[in-house]
């Protein structure tokens, strides 16, 4: 039996981040996490770009911007949609995550899933920082994880 898996190794290895702006006093605090994380697992801070966009509806195209610039071994996407704050919650956090994980299959570069979809600002916070953890340290550690199992698992005959 062969098995793979990814160890949480990220030096040598690039990442690109799509973050966006709209309740940036969360999304500032998960990039924060993500760049934490990614630094702390061994990455280069010249090997990790930051891409900001307007708001969750527009990760999805930034992503695949960057998958295809064919410069990086992972990507991540952080952002917060607060269903008190929009009425069209279900459309903008649907979307926009089914196009984040349309991304990582349409492309073949793994995509980190860190956007936030809560139904108050009190738990957006508490999920950027404070009692429930930081999500873009979570998801940057998903990144290094499934940037090194797709060097294990070897070419993506696709890419
Ligand atoms: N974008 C978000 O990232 N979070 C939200 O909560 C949100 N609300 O509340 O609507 C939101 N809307 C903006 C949207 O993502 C687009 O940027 C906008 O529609 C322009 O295309």
């Amino acid at each position: 039996m062969t098995e793979y898996q990814g160890n949480l190794r990220a030096d040598d290895r690039t990442f690109g981040i799509v973050v966006s702006r709209f309740n940036d006093l969360i999304t500032r605090r998960l990039l924060e996490g993500a760049h934490d994380a990614l630094l702390r697992h061994g990455a280069a801070d010249e090997d990790i770009e930051v891409a900001w966009v307007p708001g969750a509806w527009e990760i999805p195209v930034a992503l695949r911007r960057l998958a295809k610039t064919g410069r990086f071994d992972a990507l991540i996407a952080l952002g917060a949609v607060i269903r008190g704050a929009t009425p069209h919650f279900d459309f903008v956090s649907g979307q926009a995550s089914a196009g984040i994980q349309t991304v990582a299959t349409e492309t073949g570069i793994p995509v980190a899933m860190g956007l936030l979809t809560t139904d108050t600002v009190e738990q957006a916070v508490e999920r950027a920082g404070s009692k429930a953890g930081n999500k873009g340290w979570e998801a940057a550690v998903s990144a290094v994880e499934m940037a090194d199992l797709m060097e294990r698992i070897g070419n993506d005959a696709d890419r």
